[in-house]
């Protein structure tokens, strides 16, 4: 997807012009996949520009630099002022932000604990990560060849980069296959993620998700989802799923930050339908909870002044 540009990115602490944001090819995490990462959005409210669930995205970045044995050199308030320094300095009125922690140059050979850690937060306009098409019309998935990592492998539950080699293997399978977005399960054979998004299945108006032990990355857009929809009156189940339970839902969605709240209308060419009324139901309460139109959900807003 191309790159809309802005100003600004910040580094190591400071605002530093777009271009200039730059490391050296010898960055290690270049060569062994040592970062992690977050995707979080800032959406256009009535009251300016305000973050989605900010505090909690950079709870999980700084979980994530700890299980890596990587200290960030700032706080969760520190980052969250990054932040909104860096949407400021670039007057967007909506964004995506990617704050990134990686192990810098200076050391080579697998052991990161020598290299330097550097971080980073960017920001650009991006739009709905599988096109706006897809928020109404459904994207067709298929389930991947390739199998979600054991949790004791590159585990799920950290937002590395390197856990995104997978998702890329799945991602190009897809594709190739003319599918949005591929499925993949775990060793066991149980339904975990997209390779960016969680996903959700409406069976008898019960709504579940994949447990986080199943392998998954504990979704803040699927948080979002459970709260919204408990609080609407469905029940929710976090339980395992087979890919024969997406064949015969009756829906099938996917969250996520980039991707939002994403109607499925096919799995492996089961077609399951056009959005259906519950996956409609949450995906416009999540919206109008993230542009600021639900009091109920006020908390989850940062504002940037
Ligand atoms: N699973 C995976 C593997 C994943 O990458 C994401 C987010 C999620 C679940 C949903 O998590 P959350 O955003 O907290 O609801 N994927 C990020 C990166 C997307 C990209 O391809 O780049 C995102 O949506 O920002």
């Amino acid at each position: 997807m191309a790159l809309e540009t802005v100003d600004y990115i910040w580094m190591d602490g400071k605002t530093v012009p777009w271009a200039d944001a730059t490391v050296h090819v010898l960055t290690h995490a270049l060569h062994y996949g040592s970062a992690v990462f977050e995707g979080i959005r800032c959406y256009a409210t009535a009251e300016g520009p305000a973050i989605f669930r900010l505090r909690e995205h950079m709870e999980r970045f700084e979980r994530s630099a700890k299980m890596l044995y990587m200290d960030l050199g700032y706080s969760v308030d520190d980052l969250m002022q990054a932040v909104k320094e860096t949407i400021r300095a670039n007057e967007l009125p909506a964004c995506y932000i990617r704050p990134l922690a990686f192990r810098g140059y200076g050391s080579m050979g697998v052991d990161p604990i020598p290299a330097p850690v550097q971080v980073i937060i960017a920001c650009w306009p991006w739009d709905t990560y599988l096109g706006q098409d897809a928020l109404q019309e459904g994207v067709d998935v298929g389930i991947s060849s390739w199998r979600q990592r054991g949790i004791n492998a590159t585990p799920p539950a950290i937002k590395s980069s390197a856990s995104y080699l997978n998702s890329a293997f799945a991602k190009i399978e897809a594709n190739k296959h003319g599918y949005a977005e591929a499925i993949l399960l775990n060793e066991e054979g149980r339904v975990c993620e997209g390779t960016g998004e969680n996903i959700f299945v409406v069976r008898d108006r019960a709504i579940m998700t994949p447990p986080v032990s199943d392998g998954v990355l504990e979704g803040i857009t699927r948080d979002s989802v459970m709260v919204i929809a408990r609080d609407l009156g469905y029940d929710v189940l976090e339980t395992s799923l087979v890919r024969t339970d997406l064949y015969i839902a009756d829906e099938v969605f996917m969250t996520g930050t980039a991707a939002e709240v994403v109607p499925v209308r096919s799995v492996d060419h089961h077609v399951i339908g056009r959005s259906g009324p519950v996956t409609l139901e949450l995906q416009q309460a999540f919206f109008r909870a993230a542009r600021g139109e639900d009091p109920r959900y006020e908390d989850w807003l940062d504002r940037v002044e």
